[in-house]
């Protein structure tokens, strides 16, 4: 799909299809054309990554085939060349994510580097023994284990918001956690088991009524909804590239200036310095002062073609599309008897997790890859929250925009299929 520069430098919804045709953009991904055990692939793990369109694997071609070089370093033409893109993606990822500044944009290599960049940064610095650090019962592991080892460390507290039947957040239950010794509140913006999609901008107000910082983990949110930064309020927001369309190896934390600029380097090296002695080292201003090392050059500017690829789809045609493919899905998957759905949630994005009576996730899997339908089954890096439901795993289906009905009539069929292999 071609994107010229003018297309580029409109706003996202002038420039994105005004119709959305799924045929049209399976076009864009050739993976989604091959065949797996002589079945269709029918791909519906993009809740662990998503596949790559054309747009984003020639930018990784042209990048390697023309421009490569290091960043911010030579002052030769090819040097000139990548720093150009590498920083023009981070101006595209403030207008993504609508932030005030561009030095508030950090590469990292995904939300799992963006939490602990925080965690070992924000977190050092400011916590104590005693304050406590409140995440909710639907987070990642990426959003328990690194605060649970800066609490073994500083002696804090970790306080976890339940998650009621439905697989919702109670914001009574939130607003009783908090309390003066309240320090940091983490939260995911939607779950990568249940697709419950937290009501974070009350969360962040009732949290900043507190002088509380918010860490948003939007991993599998910024896939499926257009964030807003600035509207949300949130002090620091993750997510990983891979995970809409972009290569693996990176991803973004956004972080309010004054804070990023409060904060101490996480890594120490190249890039992150201004000038460095024996006696003393002085730091980069900030994003850099966070960015030491070689950056993932290809990875960055790959996002920022998949960044253009889904401006151009248009997010919130992408939003609508799933919605309705989720409806879609829920009611052909739950509608086979003896199937429960696990997170009925009344706000939900683009994931459905479900267990089948008397047999194992894992034999669900086996089986569905054997009919060309890549699910995940386990318990999805999320185990407190899948033991939460009294299931050792689930089977998780999730979405994508260029995911079909007739995706979801072959995982209906695969279920069935299941359920006479197993019977
Ligand atoms: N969830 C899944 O299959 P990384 O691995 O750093 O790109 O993302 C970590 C992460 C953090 N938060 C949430 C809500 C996530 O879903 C993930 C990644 C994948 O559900 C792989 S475990």
């Amino acid at each position: 799909m071609a994107t010229t520069h003018a297309v580029m430098n409109q706003p996202a919804r002038e420039r994105s299809r005004s119709t959305f045709d799924v045929r049209k953009i399976r076009e864009d991904f050739p993976i989604l054309k091959q065949k797996v055990h002589g079945k269709p692939l029918v791909y519906l793990d993009n809740a662990a990554t998503t596949q790559k369109p054309k747009a984003v694997i020639q930018a990784l071609r042209k990048f390697y085939t023309t421009d490569c070089s290091n960043v911010h370093r030579g002052v030769h033409l090819l040097s000139e060349r990548s720093t150009k893109a590498y920083e023009g993606v981070r101006d595209k990822l403030q207008r993504f994510l609508h932030a005030a500044d561009p030095r508030e944009i950090v590469f990292v290599r995904g939300t799992t580097e963006a939490i602990n960049l925080v965690v070992n940064t924000y977190g050092r610095k400011n916590l104590q023994a005693g304050d406590e650090i409140i995440i909710t019962g639907m987070e990642h592991h990426s959003n328990i284990v690194p605060w649970q080892m800066l609490c073994q460390e500083k002696g804090a507290v970790l306080r976890v918001v339940p998650v009621n039947d439905d697989g919702e957040i109670a914001l009574e239950e939130f607003q009783k956690l908090l309390n003066p010794r309240s320090k940091f509140v983490s939260v995911v913006h939607v779950s990568n088991v249940l697709g419950t999609i937290n009501p974070v901008r009350q969360m962040i107000a009732m949290a900043h009524r507190w002088n509380v910082p918010v860490l948003i983990d939007g991993a599998q949110a910024a896939p499926h909804l257009q964030v807003d930064v600035q509207e949300l309020d949130c002090d620091f927001y993750a997510f990983s590239g891979h995970k809409l369309c972009a290569p693996t190896g990176i991803g973004v934390l956004y972080g309010k200036a004054r804070l990023l600029e409060a904060m101490p380097p996480y890594m120490g090296g190249g890039d992150m310095i201004s000038s460095v002695s024996f006696e003393k080292t002085l730091y980069n201003t900030i994003p850099y002062k966070f960015e030491a090392g070689t950056p993932n050059i290809g990875g960055t500017i790959g996002l920022g073609a998949a960044i253009d690829y889904l401006n151009e789809i248009g997010l919130e045609n992408v939003a609508r599309y799933e919605h309705l493919l989720l409806a879609y899905a829920t009611a052909a998957v739950s509608q086979i008897p003896g199937v429960r759905i696990i997170g009925n949630a009344r706000e939900k994005a683009s994931v459905i997790s479900f267990v089948i009576d008397g047999v194992h996730p894992h034999d669900v899997g086996t089986i569905l890859d054997q009919e060309g339908i890549a699910v995940r089954t386990g318990h999805h890096c999320a185990q407190p929250l899948v033991e939460r439901f009294g299931v050792p795993a689930t089977v998780r289906a999730s979405l994508a925009f260029y995911n079909t009905k007739q995706d979801i009539d072959a995982l209906a069929a695969g279920i069935q299929r299941v359920k006479e292999f197993m019977s």
